[in-house]
């Protein structure tokens, strides 16, 4: 991928890894925050909006909508803040970065929270 220039950070303390696809000075940026606050070993890949990077074949497979975050996990590519953010919350539940109990945890939740601005976040927006 052209526009994309990946770099790892290895903070594991489990084995989930993934992939996330961001730019600075955007929402992905909570995505990041979240990621670092539980201590997600994970890969980052830069999305350039100067050469349209978000537009680009490669990313578009990735995320048709052309838009960042996405986050690639072994579960499949989730591309809404939202529900980005309530994954990785399940995935590490000792973080405590959210009560997993409540109603708009559960994937239909993230569905409903997702699907007025795109659609479904587990399959891409398809
Ligand atoms: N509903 C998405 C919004 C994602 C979004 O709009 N991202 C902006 C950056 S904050 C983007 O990728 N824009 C690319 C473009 O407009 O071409 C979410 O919550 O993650």
């Amino acid at each position: 991928m052209q526009a994309a220039r990946p770099h790892t950070r290895r903070v594991a303390l489990r084995e989930v890894r993934c992939s996330r696809f961001y730019t600075p000075h955007t929402c992905a940026l909570a995505s990041h925050i979240a990621l670092e606050e539980v201590g997600a070993e994970y890969e980052t890949m830069l999305i350039d909006f100067r050469t349209d990077g978000q537009r680009s074949p490669d990313y578009l497979a990735i995320n048709p909508k052309g838009r960042v975050p996405s986050l690639v996990t072994d579960r499949g590519v989730l591309t809404e803040t939202p529900a980005i953010l309530a994954y990785i919350a399940q995935t590490y539940p000792d973080a405590g970065l959210a009560p997993l109990d409540a109603p708009c945890m559960s994937r239909g939740g993230y569905s409903r929270a997702c699907r007025p601005r795109g659609g479904h976040p587990w399959a891409g927006g398809r």
